[in-house]
């Protein structure tokens, strides 16, 4: 039996390129002996090289992963794959099918969804396909069942015995050169989970799923980790000399002794410099000590808002502003560089408010920073909040394709304006005009151009951010690079 699995990123606003939740679910389906296939999308234009390897492969399932923002592109190729073959089962998993089951209704081209983590039921599920059993008996899955929205039970999360079986996801039918060569990073994602129960953020949403308070963490052992972090650089050697390392999870370091074991065994197995997420309350001194030393450079953290009502009440943070310029504080101080990461837009916010976090982010200076528009995302709180309370314009939001961009709000148009031009112009907010800045800015084009060179660009790019850290320590000065991949 044969199963094609499907990435988009179609118009997306930055590069990106690696599931980790579909390469985990790819590696299950190729240990239990199915042959597998995989394609990326990332242009409506190569639509057309997805017939040609549905008619040459002809895929028994074909499962598609999809983010909110990717569903609308997800029914399109349906349709053109049962266009081709009726015969071909589609189903879509990922973080919109888990917390929206309902999408499966939009359109009959899609066969089912999968909610939830799905490694176990979407065995279950070919297992069922191939031993000609029907497959609308399988554990987390929903479908269209005559007009009416039919979910099957769940099954439970998986441990972290459960987790530590897995095989590492698929990074051999999943390759990872073109992911590597479009972010100029490495990703690794080894926690499921993150306990904050932020409103605006799918963690909540998924808990509820799983009629749970929060969303806890579980993760395989750092061994683990560290296994999967060598076998994925044997097979790319070029992870090292000229990629660096993302570690994707939610909260980087959430367990404190997991946190420690890893990084122990980074320093001494992996020593290949690596960004991370984290949030502002998980760092204290003695983290960002063991951070530097285990060869961390850099830190996205989520600052959100600067104006303590909206953060706090609205994105429920629960986040004191100390705690923000503490953290920013100490990764000054042990030279990691930082990326401040902020959401603007929410309801309820006003100019003065918004104001507040250009100031937050003008106190923190953190290395670099970048503003987001509040998207109301289904199943989060402040999404079905902002639905219910019909702030939502439907058809903005239907047409998704300015995601974070845009607000699709039904907020007077010169709030929407207000909204657009911060976020366009965010780093010139937060960093005023200085002849220094413009010269920092001009030159960061150039590394960019520069960096875009395949290959031998992130060569080039590490070598010069090697040269710069070591005259940087010596003198102690800030830094000026304002790349990053964001999320
Ligand atoms: C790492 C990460 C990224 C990475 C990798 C993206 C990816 N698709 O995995 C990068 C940097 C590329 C990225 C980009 C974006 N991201 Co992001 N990202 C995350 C993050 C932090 C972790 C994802 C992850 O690896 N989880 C771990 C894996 C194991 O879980 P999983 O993906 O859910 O997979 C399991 C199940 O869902 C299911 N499953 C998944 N796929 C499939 C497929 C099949 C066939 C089956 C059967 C089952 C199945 O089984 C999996 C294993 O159990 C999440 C937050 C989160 N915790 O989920 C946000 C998150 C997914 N991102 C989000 C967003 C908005 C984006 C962007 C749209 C941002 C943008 N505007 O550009 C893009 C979209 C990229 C894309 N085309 O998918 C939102 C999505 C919200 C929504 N409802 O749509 C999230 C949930 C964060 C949030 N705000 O709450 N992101
Ligand atoms: S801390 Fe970050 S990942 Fe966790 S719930 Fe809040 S926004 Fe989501």
């Amino acid at each position: 039996m044969k199963v094609l699995f499907l990435y988009t990123n179609i118009n997306g606003f930055h590069a990106d390129g690696f599931g980790d939740g579909i390469a985990q679910i790819m590696s299950v389906t190729k240990k239990a002996g199915y042959d597998i296939a995989n394609m990326q999308i990332f242009e409506k234009s190569e639509y057309s090289q997805l017939e040609d390897l549905i008619i040459n492969y002809r895929p028994d399932v074909v499962g598609f992963t999809s983010v909110s923002s990717q569903f609308s592109y997800v029914l399109e190729l349906t349709d053109i794959i049962k266009k081709i073959s009726q015969k071909i089962i589609t189903v879509c998993g990922g973080v919109h099918t888990t917390l929206y089951p309902q999408c499966v209704l939009e359109n009959k081209n899609l066969d089912a969804v999968f909610i939830g983590e799905s490694e176990y039921p979407f065995l279950d599920f070919l297992k069922k396909i191939e031993n000609n059993l029907s497959w609308k008996d399988s554990d987390n899955i929903a479908y269209n069942d005559n007009g009416k929205l039919k979910k099957n039970k769940m099954r439970k999360l998986l441990s972290p015995e459960e987790l530590e079986l897995l095989p590492h996801p698929d990074r051999k039918t999943y390759s990872l050169d073109k992911v590597l060569q479009m972010t100029g990073l490495a990703p690794f994602h080894f926690t499921r989970g993150c306990p904050f129960t932020c409103t605006y953020c799918s963690n909540i949403g998924i808990a509820k799923v799983y009629d749970k308070a929060r969303f806890n963490i579980r993760q395989a052992s750092p061994e683990y980790a560290i296994q999967e972090l060598e076998e994925t650089i044997k097979q790319y050697p070029t992870i090292g000399p000229v990629y660096k390392i993302y570690l994707t999870d939610d909260i980087f370091g959430l367990n404190k002794k997991w946190r420690r074991e890893f990084l122990a065994l980074y320093r001494e197995k992996i020593k290949i410099p690596f960004a991370c997420l984290m949030r502002c309350d998980v760092v204290t001194e003695d983290t960002m000590q063991d951070l530097a030393k285990g060869y961390c450079y850099r830190i996205q953290f989520g600052v959100e808002s600067g104006n303590d009502y909206i953060r706090n009440v609205v994105m429920d943070r629960e986040m004191p502003r100390d705690t923000i310029i503490r953290a920013f504080e100490l990764a000054k101080k042990y030279g990691v560089e930082t990326y401040a990461l902020n959401v603007i837009g929410v309801p309820g916010e006003t100019k003065e408010m918004l104001m507040d976090t250009v100031k937050l982010n003008c106190e923190i200076n953190p290395t670099a920073s970048g503003a987001n528009i509040f998207y109301p995302y289904k199943g989060t709180p402040l999404g079905d909040k902002s639905f219910d309370d019909g702030m939502v314009n439907i058809e903005k939001y239907n047409d998704f394709s300015n995601e974070r961009r845009e607000s699709v709000m039904n907020y007077s148009e010169e709030w929407l304006e207000t909204l657009k031009y911060y976020r366009a112009n965010w780093e010139s907010v937060v960093y005023p005009f200085t002849y220094k800045r413009a010269v920092s800015k001009s030159y960061y084009g150039f590394k960019q151009m520069i960096s875009n060179i395949p290959y031998f660009g992130p060569i080039i790019r590490n070598n010069y951010q090697k040269a710069k850290k070591r005259i940087m320590m010596r003198t102690n000065r800030k830094r000026t690079d304002l790349s990053w991949p964001g999320r």
